[in-house]
């Protein structure tokens, strides 16, 4: 069966990619230097429930499934370890059954980067550490697929914030552009909204580069907000649940509102809440790096999707948690606060996305029902919450 390299193994996607394509019978090898996690504890933000360490949730996953998921920890942005993945040598697996190299992967899923937009904006620092990982990971993945594996499929998770939010529809990576009587098909054009989302334009044009002068296959998902934390394996064992976040820095709206539901808090809609953008549901996440995978790009082409089932209001978000929350017999108080980031408020937001649900994507749609769910899982660790790290104010 064709093997799957994740990098980014550790995170609110690659873990629960890793154990999908596991579940499917395909071989499986994470990589990860625990950056979340260590940047959680060091700044004290937490997350809603202690999560076991790759290793362990790599044990448990065996214990339950018999599927092995080979465990690496280091840090891609040294290219030595990244070829190292792609030859075999020097490998050294955290855990693993038998400790042997499982060949060169057919398929990489590039999550290894700094998710974060008000993290990149905290200060010259944190952009610079956002920009030199994203940046020198995708450079040393490009690299060692060019020199040691050209025939590799590489998925790399794009983001919609690329775009930022034109006056025009958005179109799915590229668009035709007529110009003084000629033609020709240009990458969409990008205008991003932090520091995060510009390192990963930079990404989208490294990988470009790296298809046009050598032929790399790549395929480019631009994803919009993910929401949820149950997938179908972690239902398996509650020790195998993907992290989650809810505070400022890493947690992503959805996320944020139940939490902040759940213990009272008054939603955080920053400034008139018109900001639109698209969202998907974990579980959908996890189908689209699927067909993406099923459909590898050919040579030279770099294939773009946009990642997203649906398009929501911050205002719209917050009242269909409000609803789903005063049903479940919570008091939930909307606040508009004013907005720590720089962007448009209210503007005009069409995106194209049906290429992913032509491969076969099925949406998981965000409903009453579906929060519902998610409150129940939230409230499960009220006690844990810390209203604290909700808002602090990261301006940009
Ligand atoms: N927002 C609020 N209140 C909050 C949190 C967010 O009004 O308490 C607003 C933001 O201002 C923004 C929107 O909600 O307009 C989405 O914010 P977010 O924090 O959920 O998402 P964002 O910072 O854009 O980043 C997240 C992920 C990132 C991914 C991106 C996809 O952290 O890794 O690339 O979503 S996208 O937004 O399409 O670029």
């Amino acid at each position: 069966m064709s093997h799957v390299l994740i990098l980014g193994g550790d995170g609110y996607l690659g873990w629960p990619t890793a154990m999908y394509f596991s579940a499917k019978g395909y071989q499986v090898t994470v990589v990860d230097n625990y950056f979340r996690r260590n940047i959680c504890d060091e700044l004290n933000i937490g997350m809603l429930y202690a999560v076991l360490t790759l290793e362990e949730r790599a044990r448990v996953w065996h214990e339950k499934t018999g599927f092995e998921i080979k465990v690496i920890i280091g840090d891609l942005a040294d290219p030595e370890l990244m070829r190292s993945l792609f030859t075999g040598k020097n490998v050294s697996y955290q855990w693993s059954i038998d400790n042997k190299f499982t060949g060169t992967p057919e398929t990489v899923i590039h999550y290894a980067e700094q998710p974060s937009a008000p993290y990149s904006l905290m200060n010259y620092k944190t952009a610079n550490f956002t920009l030199s990982n994203n940046l020198l990971v995708t450079n040393n993945l490009m690299f060692a697929v060019k020199d040691l594996s050209p025939e590799t499929h590489i998925i790399k998770l794009g983001t919609m914030g690329e775009y930022g939010t034109p006056n025009i529809d958005i179109e799915e990576g590229w668009i035709d552009i007529k110009h003084k009587g000629r033609e020709d098909k240009f990458l969409f054009p990008r205008q991003a909204g932090s520091i995060y989302h510009t390192s990963k334009i930079m990404d989208t044009d490294l990988m470009w580069f790296g298809c046009r002068m050598w032929g790399l296959r790549v395929t480019d998902l631009m994803q919009g907000p993910v929401y949820g934390m149950e997938t179908e394996e972690s239902k398996i064992d509650d020790r195998l649940k993907t992290i989650f976040n809810y505070d400022e820095l890493f947690g992503t709206i959805v996320n944020r509102f139940i939490t902040q539901a759940v213990i009272g808090y008054p939603l955080t809609v920053y400034g008139k809440g018109g900001q639109t953008r698209g969202y998907l549901n974990i579980k959908d996440t996890l189908q689209c790096v699927h067909m993406a995978e099923k459909k590898p790009a050919e040579p030279g082409e770099l294939n773009i999707y946009n990642q997203i089932m649906e398009t929501f209001t911050v205002n719209q978000l917050a009242e269909l948690t409000q609803q789903a929350g005063n049903e479940l017999g919570y008091n939930v108080k909307i606040k508009n606060i004013k907005n720590p980031r720089v962007e448009q408020e209210e503007h005009y937001y069409n995106p194209s996305y049906q290429g992913l649900i032509e491969l076969g994507v099925k949406p998981n749609y965000l409903t009453k029902q579906s929060m519902k769910g998610m409150f129940d899982v939230v409230s499960r660790y009220k006690n844990k919450i810390r209203a604290e790290v909700i808002y602090k104010g990261v301006k940009w």
